[in-house]
């Protein structure tokens, strides 16, 4: 007989705080620079922080958790601070594979926004920092952007099978930006 692969032991885990860390995670997806290609406005200062040193612009921490309908997957993403010309570092961004599905991102440290997009063109950029929860619904694409110069950290949780599908948002990107315009966010 087939066994359930949804079947897994309870466990806990260690999370920093501070330093926007998972105690031991089984896997990590570091983003730098070179993996963000075609994301920013202004290419050429992308070009010129691959060729000094291609920085880390983000890294996810994720446990082993079966990803089938019925778990709940959980993450810590930490999102560095830093800009590509204006525009301040950011996720890729993605819509679920399974587009019915939604997400919770709970920030733990640092500050900036969560921009969602559907795909009849709605776009919002809902705040997030330290003690402030963003819902993320069915349907909507989401992106972290930092606005901080420390480290934008968030707690995410999302349904076992959603998938991830960043084709269509490489293909249609995301109707708003935000820049840093003499000192401050500006979304344009
Ligand atoms: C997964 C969740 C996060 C992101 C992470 C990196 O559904 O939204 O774990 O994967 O913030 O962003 P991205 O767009 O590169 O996957
Ligand atoms: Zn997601």
């Amino acid at each position: 007989m087939m066994e359930n692969p949804a079947l897994c032991m309870p466990f806990g885990v260690d999370i920093d705080l501070i330093k926007g860390a998972m105690g031991d995670p089984d896997r990590v997806i570091v983003r730098k620079a070179s993996n963000m290609i075609g994301m920013y406005a202004d290419e050429a200062a992308l070009s010129r922080l691959i060729e000094h040193g291609d920085p880390v612009h983000y890294e996810v921490f994720e446990k082993a958790i079966p990803d089938v309908e019925g778990h709940l997957i959980i993450c810590i993403s930490k999102l560095y601070p830093g800009k590509v010309g204006e525009e301040y570092y950011m996720t890729k961004g993605h819509y679920h594979m399974v587009a019915g599905t939604a997400e919770i991102y709970l920030g733990v440290a640092g500050q900036g926004f969560m921009l969602m997009k559907t795909s009849d063109g709605k776009c919002v950029a809902e705040p997030i920092r330290h003690g402030r929860m963003v819902y993320v619904p069915p349907y909507w694409a989401h992106r972290s952007i930092n606005t901080d110069d420390v480290p934008l950290v968030s707690f995410c949780v999302y349904p076992g099978g959603a998938g991830h599908n960043y084709g269509d948002i490489e293909k249609e990107g995301f109707p708003k930006r935000i820049f840093n315009k003499h000192g401050v966010p500006v979304t344009q």
